[in-house]
C-alpha cells in the first residue's frame, strides 16, 4: 500500500500546472557522491568542506583546493544518475513547465534526461582564469586518480598566465545572477516546489522553497533527516532520494490514483 504522505505528495504532482524541483547534495548521494557535509576522506579528512571552498582557501594554497575539486570531478565522472535523478526527469517530462533547480555541481541531472537545469553554485566542468574569467579547457578526468586523492598544481591561463580555478560558486561570492533571478521567479509562479536532498542551511539558495511557499506554493520534501525546510512543507517524505522520488512518480502516474 502507498504511504500516505507519497500519495500526498503524488495527488499535488499530478495536478501541478508549474513546478520546480530543487535539488542539494543528498540527490547525488546514492550515486556514490558525498554529500557537502559528509566527513571528508584521504587527503582531504583534515580539512571541513566548508573551509575549502573559498576563495581563501584557494589563494593559501591553491593545489591543495585544485587536487579537491579533480578528485571530486573525477569521481563524478565515474558515478551514474540514480533511479532518483531518473525520477526527477520523469517529473520534468509530465508536469508541464517545471523547473530544475540544483545547488549541485554534478552533471548527473543532465545525464539523466533534465532539459537545462539551473545550477546555482557553478559546475565541476566550468574551469575559469581566477584573474581575467576566460574559461578554460576541461581537461579529461585522471583515469588512475589516486583514492585518496593528492595535491595538484591549477594550470595557467592561456590568456594572462593567473592559474585556472573551479568554476564553482564559493561562500562569501555571488551566485551567478540571472540563473538565480530565473530560479526565484520560477519559484514565486509555480504551484509545487519539490525540494531533495538539501540541509537547507546555505543561502541565498536555501530562499527559493521558502520563496516558494510565500507565495502559494505547496512545498514537498524528501529527506531522510529533519532540516530548516520542514517548517514550510506541507508533505516531508522522510527517506532516499532513489527511493522516494520513483514511488512518487509510480503514485502519481503509473498506478494512477493510487
Ligand atoms: C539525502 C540523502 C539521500 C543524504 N536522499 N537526501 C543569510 C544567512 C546566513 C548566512 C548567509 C546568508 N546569506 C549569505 C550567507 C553566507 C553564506 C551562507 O549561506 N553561509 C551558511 C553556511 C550560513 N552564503 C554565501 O556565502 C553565498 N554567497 C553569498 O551570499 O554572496 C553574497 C554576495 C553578494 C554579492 C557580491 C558578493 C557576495 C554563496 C554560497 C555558495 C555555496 N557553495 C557551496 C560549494 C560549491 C562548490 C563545491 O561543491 O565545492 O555549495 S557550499 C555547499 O553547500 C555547496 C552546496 O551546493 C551547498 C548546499 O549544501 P547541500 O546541497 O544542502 O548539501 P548538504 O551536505 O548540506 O546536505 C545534504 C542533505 O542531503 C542533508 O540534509 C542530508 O540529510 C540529505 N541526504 N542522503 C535524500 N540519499
Amino acid at each position: 500500500m502507498t504511504d500516505p504522505g507519497v500519495r500526498e505528495a503524488a495527488d499535488l504532482l499530478r495536478q501541478a500546472r508549474r513546478a520546480v524541483v530543487f535539488t542539494g547534495a543528498g540527490m547525488s548521494a546514492e550515486s556514490g557522491v558525498p554529500t557537502f557535509r559528509d566527513a571528508l576522506t584521504g587527503l582531504w579528512q583534515r580539512f571541513d568542506a566548508q573551509a575549502l571552498a573559498t576563495p581563501e582557501a584557494f589563494h593559501d594554497d591553491p593545489a591543495l583546493v585544485w587536487g579537491w575539486y579533480e578528485w571530486r570531478r573525477t569521481a563524478v565522472a565515474r558515478a551514474l544518475p540514480n533511479a532518483g535523478h531518473v525520477a526527477v526527469a520523469a517529473i520534468e517530462a509530465r508536469v508541464p513547465h517545471t523547473v530544475v533547480v540544483t545547488q549541485n555541481v554534478d552533471d548527473l541531472h543532465e545525464r539523466a534526461g533534465s532539459v537545462d537545469p539551473l545550477h546555482l553554485h557553478g559546475s565541476l566542468f566550468a574551469p575559469r582564469c581566477s584573474a581575467c574569467a576566460r574559461p578554460a579547457p576541461v581537461s579529461d578526468p585522471v583515469v588512475d586518480e589516486p583514492a585518496d586523492g593528492r595535491r595538484v598544481a591549477p594550470p595557467s591561463c592561456g590568456h594572462c598566465s593567473a592559474p585556472i580555478r573551479p568554476g564553482v560558486v564559493w561562500f562569501g561570492e555571488a551566485l551567478p545572477g540571472e540563473t538565480l533571478e530565473t530560479a526565484v521567479e520560477a519559484a514565486a509562479s509555480c504551484d509545487v516546489l519539490l525540494t531533495v536532498g538539501t540541509s537547507g542551511l546555505v543561502y541565498p539558495a536555501a530562499e527559493i522553497p521558502q520563496v516558494a511557499a510565500r507565495f502559494g506554493a505547496a512545498v514537498i520534501q524528501v529527506n531522510p533527516q529533519r532540516t530548516p525546510l520542514d517548517a514550510v512543507a506541507a508533505v516531508n517524505l522522510r527517506g532516499r532520494a532513489a527511493e522516494v522520488l520513483p514511488a512518487l512518480v509510480r503514485a502519481a502516474w503509473e498506478t494512477g490514483r493510487a
